[in-house]
């Protein structure tokens, strides 16, 4: 299976670290991406890191995720609780899916308990802050690794 994985984030997410601190953090989504970067190297993984405000082009990027990631991690933000359309694209892909919420959205409103995604995702982490993007990246290179009989 491809080393190739996708990490996509939706929207508003571009102001992580410059809002909202009391929710979300001090840390920028440019410091994640730099995370992410490092631990990628250090678990032989390849990614590829995108934001977008719009639906289409989230869904755009799963459907090129199909033809050569291995595995796709996901904050779908506010989408998460609105969109078939983003759980339609990832039922369409077939390797591992983990969504990653910063914030515990069971602790939060209760429009936000709800996830489509979650109907999807081989694993779901909420409320380890932005620390839970390379947990959810360990976990995609453990998955991959038991494909290849690595693990
Ligand atoms: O906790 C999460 O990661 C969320 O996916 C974040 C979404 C929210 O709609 C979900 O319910 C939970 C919101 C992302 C907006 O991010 C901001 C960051 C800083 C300042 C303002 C918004």
């Amino acid at each position: 299976m491809s080393r190739l994985v996708y990490i996509l984030n939706g929207p508003n997410l571009n102001l992580l670290g410059k809002r909202q601190p009391e929710i979300y953090g001090r840390v920028t989504l440019a410091d994640v991406e730099a995370e992410c970067r490092a631990l990628a190297g250090e678990l032989d993984l390849a990614i590829r890191f995108h934001q977008s405000n719009r639906e289409y082009e989230l869904i755009d990027w799963i459907h090129e995720a199909r033809n050569d990631a291995g595995g796709i991690v996901i904050n779908p933000a506010a989408f998460t609780h609105t969109s078939v359309a983003i759980l339609d694209a990832l039922n369409a892909f077939d390797a591992p899916v983990i969504e990653i919420h910063i914030s515990n959205v069971h602790k939060r409103e209760p429009f936000r308990h709800h996830s489509f995604v979650s109907a999807r995702a081989d694993g779901v982490i909420a409320g380890f802050g932005t620390q839970g993007y390379g947990l959810a990246l360990r976990r995609v290179a453990r998955l991959i690794d038991e494909q290849a009989g690595r693990a």
